[in-house]
């Protein structure tokens, strides 16, 4: 069978394209503070806690370990105090990344801007909310950042967090390629099982936080994207068919 081209990247934003979770950390305990909770997520115990995907997801799922009783207040008044403490934690993550914490990973200015100029489709697929995509994007690339991922699927339109594939499908669907036709990124195991479980041939660039995470079936496992080329990324594609 003739093998496929390669006509699509699609990204993983947070730990894939820019080191944003410690600032994302930062700004939940920021978000505790102003809530008048006695809550603080350190590193370690952070690093268990990013196996839940979505803020949302992981303050309820912190909330149950320590107080338990999520299970017997009104579920309207649970999510209510979940968002409210989310939308503090977001405040904070846009106040830290226009004070310049977050960074585009090594190596993914030039990668992108190379997939871009070679003709191929860029694309998102992450379980964080758009507002930390724009701040991120708009700072590291610029206002026109749109124009570069066209696609962009995340915990607004694609509220199934990873490993869940919904993301990746739903990023497929609107490039119009097949899953065979594109790489994916990441640097976590949920979100190498959601883009595997999509088709995905997947690259993985680990970070502090995952670095511990099980990676099998990865197509590569690499320190970081520093000095790829679209000629690479393309042999690995090809040797992926074989
Ligand atoms: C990583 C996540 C997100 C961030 C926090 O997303 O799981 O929840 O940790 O952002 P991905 P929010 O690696 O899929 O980009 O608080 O907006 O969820
Ligand atoms: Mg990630």
């Amino acid at each position: 069978m003739k093998p496929e081209p390669l006509r699509a990247l699609i990204f993983d934003f947070d730990g894939t394209l820019a080191d944003t979770e410690s600032a994302h950390r930062a700004a939940f305990n920021d978000a505790f503070a102003e809530a008048g909770l006695d809550w603080h997520w350190n590193e370690t115990l952070y690093t268990q806690l990013l196996e839940v995907a979505g803020g949302k997801e992981r303050i309820l799922h912190y909330w149950g370990q320590v107080r338990g009783d999520t299970k017997v207040i009104d579920a309207g008044a649970l999510a209510y105090t979940v968002q409210r403490i989310h939308d503090l934690k977001t405040a904070s993550y846009e106040r830290r990344v226009h004070d310049g914490a977050v960074q585009l990973r090594p190596g993914v200015q030039h990668l992108i801007d190379s997939a871009f100029d070679a003709g191929l489709r860029l694309a998102i697929a992450t379980t964080t909310s758009p507002v930390n995509i724009a701040v991120v994007l708009r700072s590291a690339i610029g206002l026109d950042w749109a124009h570069t991922f066209q696609v962009v699927e995340d915990a607004a339109t694609a509220p199934r967090k990873k490993p869940h594939p919904q993301a990746y499908l739903q990023a497929l669907q609107r490039l119009q390629v097949r899953a065979a036709q594109c790489l994916a990124f990441e640097d976590s195991a949920n979100g190498l099982r959601a883009a595997i479980d999509a088709g995905l041939p997947t690259i993985v660039t680990p970070n502090a936080f995952t670095t511990h995470h099980d990676f099998a079936g990865a197509l590569h496992v690499l320190s970081d994207l520093q000095g790829k080329t679209v000629a690479e990324l393309r042999s690995w594609h090809a040797s992926a068919q074989r």
